[in-house]
């Protein structure tokens, strides 16, 4: 059951250290365990490049979920699943066991000191457009596919 008062938000994983398909599934699972949240819907794995950094591929994926949790309470579940599976920050864009953002959260923009939402490197990314085009083709307009397509990136067609 779903609260009436739930709020629906989007999740961007994503992982290029490690075992990343294993992550990512573990990721969604610690998600679904958050208080008053449930998983809802789950995009294919994505492959990409690292835009704005080196390193390994990414796995990336997005998930919709609908929570009674606050936005910040959200951030901190969600940093908190990063912590526990070995992020470490040594520097901006560092790769990474697993990366979790909000992509949006409900409809209204939230601007706070630790919180953008929605996120504001969305829009530059192939790698969250697709997979939000996915399962929430509302969320992404025609235009903002078409600035992207010139990055590489695959859906792979294995399962989670
Ligand atoms: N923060 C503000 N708004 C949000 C939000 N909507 N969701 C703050 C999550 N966090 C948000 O994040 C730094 C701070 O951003 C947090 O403390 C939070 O208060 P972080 O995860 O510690 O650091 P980061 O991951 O280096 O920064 P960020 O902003 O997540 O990086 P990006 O811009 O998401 O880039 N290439 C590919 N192919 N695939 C990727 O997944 N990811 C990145 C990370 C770069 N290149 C990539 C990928
Ligand atoms: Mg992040």
């Amino acid at each position: 059951m779903i609260p009436a008062h739930a709020t629906p938000a989007w999740i961007g994983l994503g992982a290029n250290l490690g075992e990343r398909a294993a992550a990512l599934r573990a990721a969604l699972a610690a998600i679904a365990a958050l208080p008053g949240t449930r998983v809802l819907r789950v995009s294919s794995l994505y492959r990409s490049a690292p835009v704005g950094a080196g390193g390994p591929d990414y796995l990336n994926a997005v998930a919709e979920i609908a929570t009674t949790l606050a936005p910040q309470a959200l951030l901190e579940g969600l940093q908190a699943i990063e912590q526990a599976a070995g992020r470490e920050r040594p520097y901006r864009n560092a790769p990474r066991t697993l990366d979790l953002d909000i992509l949006l959260f409900g409809d209204a923009p939230i601007e706070t000191p630790t919180l953008t939402a929605p996120h504001p490197r969305l829009h530059e990314r192939a790698f969250v457009l697709l997979p939000l085009a996915e399962i929430a083709p509302q969320h992404v307009a025609a235009e903002a596919l078409q600035a992207v397509a010139w990055q590489h990136i695959e859906r792979l067609d294995a399962a989670w």
